[in-house]
């Protein structure tokens, strides 16, 4: 390859030679990731990379979802090149393992991602390799392999301290309401009431830790359709896309709640609670760990209260029945992933290939650049599934290829 500045090339390899060599060098690493001191190994930012041809479409969705993890825990950013075919695309290798190079080569180099590969947690973890970083040992290697987790504390630790990241690209406001400058966040004074910060009591936690507090609107009191508005400081958008994530208590468990925005100049937010009929209300609103990033909302959270008992007595053969779900485009779902009926089926495109669906047993932590979530994706094709009389494609309209379930 002739290549003028360093680029990171993310690819399946093309043939076997070069393999062993590479094995060889990959496997003689020292075994958590433990930085390269010498600082001519590190990446400049933006990273310029080329996603090779022959990555399929869920592998390049996993790759572009590790680089969103990647801005949102640190500075580390990456920056398309195109595409592969100007290069020779004869001259890599192949092979059918997740590898890289440790550091910067500075003539370019490639990131092996072979099949089973094209999992975010994968790519991050490969990626890590890139830009630095070894093991500490061969059991961290495993064990984030083997459960598909984002990165750990210490990674970001290590990560954001080699590259001297001081704030991340696309994290741009959060907040636990457990400090009593409530984020910097301001109750109007134009309005009828105000939100209170709120202490929890056993009963009635807190999503933080318990204990902590929330901001509560009382609608047990006063007056129908007072309002009371809470107001973010001014953020300033980097990327075109926002999300925003928040809990809030409805029937006493907490719910997540996300709101997709986008916004291309300067802008605040604001939680507005308003009364209906105080004599029918036993309560409030609650908000807590409200964290607005630029990176996709998912389309549909599913709250599995309970989570930990349910796992404790849960076999193999376990089954939970998620509601059904609309995608952003119109298309009814159910998790575990299947297509369902939904209202807008008659004017949905069929079979919905290419989508890329992904499932994120989302981790809780109230700090988003430390939750270690898992996610498995995987997109839609053309394959087909045998029945008695006919072969049916998997990703058809549900109406014609599926089973009628009266609790959907
Ligand atoms: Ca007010
Ligand atoms: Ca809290
Ligand atoms: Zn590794």
């Amino acid at each position: 390859m002739h290549l003028n500045a360093p680029i990171l090339l993310l690819t399946i390899l093309l043939s076997q030679s070069f393999l062993s060599t590479l094995e060889m060098s990959y496997i003689s690493l020292q075994a958590g990731h433990v930085g390269l001191i010498d600082t001519t190994y590190r990446w400049k930012f933006p990273i310029p990379y080329i996603l090779s041809d022959s990555l399929d479409l869920n592998a390049k969705g996993a790759v572009y979802q590790a680089f969103e993890m990647y801005r949102l825990k640190s500075c580390v950013d990456f920056k398309t090149l195109g595409s592969i075919s100007r290069f020779k695309q004869n001259f890599i290798p192949k092979s059918d393992q997740c590898c890289s190079h440790v550091g910067e080569l500075q003539t370019g180099q490639v990131l092996y991602l072979g099949p089973g590969c094209d999992h975010k947690a994968v790519i991050e973890h490969e990626l890590l390799h890139a830009l630095g970083f070894y093991h500490t040992h061969c059991c961290v290697f495993f064990n984030i392999i083997g459960q598909y987790l984002d990165f750990s504390e210490m990674d970001i630790v290590r990560l954001n301290r080699m590259y001297n990241c001081s704030s991340s690209l696309t994290l741009l406001d959060q907040s636990t309401f457990e400090n009593i400058n409530i984020c910097g966040m301001i109750q109007s004074s134009t309005d009828d009431a105000d939100w209170v910060h709120l202490k929890s009591s056993p009963g009635a936690e807190d999503h933080t830790h318990n204990l902590g507090y929330t901001m509560h609107f009382d609608t047990s009191t006063g007056n129908a359709e007072q309002s009371a508005l809470l107001e973010s400081r001014i953020l300033y958008p980097k990327w075109k896309i926002q999300g925003f994530p928040f809990p809030a208590d409805e029937d006493k468990t907490w719910k997540i709640g996300h709101v997709p925005m986008q916004i291309g100049a300067k802008f605040h937010y604001a939680f507005q609670g308003v009364r209906g009929d105080p004599g029918n209300s036993e309560g409030g609103i609650f908000i807590d760990d409200i964290r607005l990033t630029e990176t996709h909302c998912p389309a549909a959270v599913w709250c599995i209260q309970n989570f930990s008992s349910i796992l404790e007595t849960a076999d193999y053969n376990t089954v939970l029945n998620s509601p059904c779900f609309y995608s952003p485009e119109g298309y009814g779902f159910g998790l575990y992933f299947h297509l369902a009926s939904g209202d807008n089926d008659i004017v949905m495109q069929w079979p919905a290939v290419n989508r890329q669906p992904t499932i994120v047993v989302m981790d809780q932590d109230p700090d988003i650049k430390l939750r270690m979530s898992s996610a498995r994706s995987l997109t839609t094709d053309m394959s087909t599934v045998e029945t008695n009389t006919n072969t049916k494609l998997i990703w058809d309209n549900p109406r014609n290829v599926g089973t009628f379930d009266p609790s959907c």
